[in-house]
């Protein structure tokens, strides 16, 4: 997977905005740095933390769930996902992993909420280290600036 994530663009977010952010617990070493760098991310962007719902789930085979209640809920502007699967000798990788990818997109484009898939899917513990603040970059933080720039979009095309 290519690690050039795009620049950060400015946006203009409509006032009050919330954002949701479900993070799994698994791999919580890792998970948890996630959503410190994303809450961070979102406060410097214009979304503190007292605008930010965070809740907690499982694994990420339970993000999508999360994100359709917090989506249906209606209060918030985008849903940010945030997990870690790290392949093992079992098929079963394959199923969180990709579970947890499609129904992220179906919550996404069922609701008409931007969700965001701030899920690392990697082969070694220490991949995923690297993109959790290390040498390449970091999931949370990319996350929130994808959450950042799909509310902006969404509130542009919508006021059209
Ligand atoms: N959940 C993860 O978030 N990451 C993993 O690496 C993982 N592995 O390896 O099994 C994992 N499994 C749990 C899964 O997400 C569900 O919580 C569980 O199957 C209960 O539905």
């Amino acid at each position: 997977m290519s690690t050039q994530h795009p620049i950060a663009v400015p946006v203009q977010l409509p006032p009050g905005v919330r954002v949701g952010v479900v993070a799994a617990r698994f791999n919580a070493t890792i998970v948890d740095e996630l959503l410190r760098g994303c809450v961070a991310r979102l406060a410097e962007r214009g979304v503190p933390a007292d605008h930010v719902d965070v809740h907690r789930v499982p694994g990420a085979f339970e993000l999508p769930v999360a994100a359709k209640l917090m989506a249906d809920a209606g209060r918030i502007a985008a849903v940010i996902c945030l997990g870690c699967v790290v392949r093992g000798d079992t098929p079963h990788f394959d199923y969180v992993a990709g579970e947890a990818a499609r129904g992220i997109m179906q919550v996404s484009i069922t609701t008409g909420v931007p969700v965001i898939f701030g899920v690392l899917t990697t082969n070694t513990d220490q991949q995923a280290l690297d993109r959790a603040g290390g040498v390449h970059s970091h999931g949370g933080v990319n996350s929130a600036d994808a959450a950042i720039e799909m509310i902006a979009l969404k509130s542009v095309i919508q006021s059209d």
